[in-house]
């Protein structure tokens, strides 16, 4: 009978051992699995972390972005021996090489010999992709120009090796306005819109003043999931913003943010008033303007004279009053221009045209 009780609780010790044994394999099972799913999780966070980044993330309303390809897909289905790219992994968020803050002198004489010199890495028309790892935006950066040579020069000089730094996969485009008519700032932006999609697929377009040299790299010019204004800091200004609503000088829209808009006022000739209009439409339509902070978005604005044929525009007030009503039929859907020439250097494309007259 003892005999019995024991071998009786020796099989429920047993039976006990036998589960708990299965209880540890299904543990560690579930665990293994569950390790592969962080692991993959972390991946799709990973990107859609980089979509925020690039601006991929957008209201329902908008187009769908195009969302960067998962790592895995690249290796496998995309590589071929002699396509190289096709075994990058995208860019990171924050580009290794950025130095923070810089000095900008703007005293020294320059000639473009020895700013091509200085980029040996720029393809013909101002064009760079990173060859390390797949940038996380296609960025048009785009000049409104006339008759500013100099400043052009130190913008070169200085902008270039920050955008490769930036690790960004860009174009520069200089419009530069025929004639001696009266300028037309944002209209020439418009057209360098126009311009550069005709070359390349584009998903950001920095517009910037041909003027203005930012101080500090980590001021990314690239988009985000709302408009962007970079010169937030301009010394000119004595380093903050002159007024809450201020979008001129260095600003970044997607593709999507940019057409949402119908892009920039045409009727806008002579100094002042585009830039507000520009902030009208983004508001009109719910977006809001995003900053970086005043340490990071210093810029020096080179000092300059106000130019001939841009005399302040009388009429900017009355126009920004009626941006809501103006902008559906005024912009990047009835831009009317004329292309007079186009220069392919190694540190720009540049693009002459003829804006025709108020
Ligand atoms: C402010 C804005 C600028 C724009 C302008 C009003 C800032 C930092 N800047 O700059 O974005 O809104 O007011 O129109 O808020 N340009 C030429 N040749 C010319 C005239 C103009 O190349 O003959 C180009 C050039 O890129 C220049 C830009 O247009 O930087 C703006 O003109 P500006 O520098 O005379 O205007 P500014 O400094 O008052
Ligand atoms: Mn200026």
């Amino acid at each position: 009978m003892g005999d019995s009780v024991n071998f009786g609780s020796l099989h429920k010790v047993c039976t006990l051992v036998v589960f708990l044994g299965f209880v540890h394999l299904l543990c560690i099972f579930i665990y293994y699995v569950k390790t592969l799913d962080i692991q993959y999780l972390s991946m799709r966070f990973q990107n859609i972390q980089s979509r925020v980044q690039t601006g991929a993330e957008w209201t329902a309303t908008s187009a769908p972005y195009r969302e960067p390809d998962p790592p895995v897909t690249k290796h496998s289905a995309l590589s071929s021996p002699v396509d190289n790219s096709s075994k990058l992994d995208m860019c990171p968020d924050q580009p290794p090489d950025l130095e923070g803050p810089m000095v900008i002198e703007v005293s020294q004489t320059l000639s473009l010999d020895i700013i091509r010199a200085k980029n040996p890495e720029l393809l013909e028309g101002g064009r760079y992709k990173p060859k390390s790892c797949i940038s996380l935006q296609k960025v048009a950066i785009i000049i409104p120009f006339r008759h500013r040579d100099e400043h052009l020069k130190f913008w070169l000089y200085y902008v270039h090796p920050v955008l490769q730094r930036q690790q960004l996969d860009y174009g520069l485009y200089i419009i530069n306005q025929d004639g001696e008519g009266t300028f037309n700032r944002a209209k020439l932006l418009n057209i360098g819109y126009a311009e550069a999609v005709k070359e390349y697929e584009y998903e950001c377009f920095v517009f910037s003043d041909v003027d203005l040299i930012p101080m500090d790299d980590r001021n990314i010019y690239k988009c985000s999931s709302q408009p962007r204004h970079l010169s937030v800091a301009v010394d000119k200004f004595g380093f903050r913003l002159p007024y809450a609503q201020i979008f001129g000088g260095v600003s970044a829209l997607t593709k999507e943010q940019y057409l949402k808009i119908n892009g920039f006022s045409n009727n806008y000739w002579g100094w002042g008033g585009e830039d507000d209009d520009v902030y009208n439409r983004l508001i009109s339509k719910g977006m809001s303007v995003v900053r970086p902070n005043s340490e990071v978005g210093k810029f020096r604005m080179i000092r300059h004279k106000r130019d001939e044929n841009n005399e302040p525009n009388p009429q900017r007030f009355d126009r920004i009053a009626h941006t809501k009503e103006t902008m559906d039929k005024d912009g990047v859907n009835s831009l009317v221009y004329q292309v007079v020439r186009v220069e392919k250097d190694k540190l720009y494309t540049k693009i002459t045209v003829d804006v025709g007259k108020p």
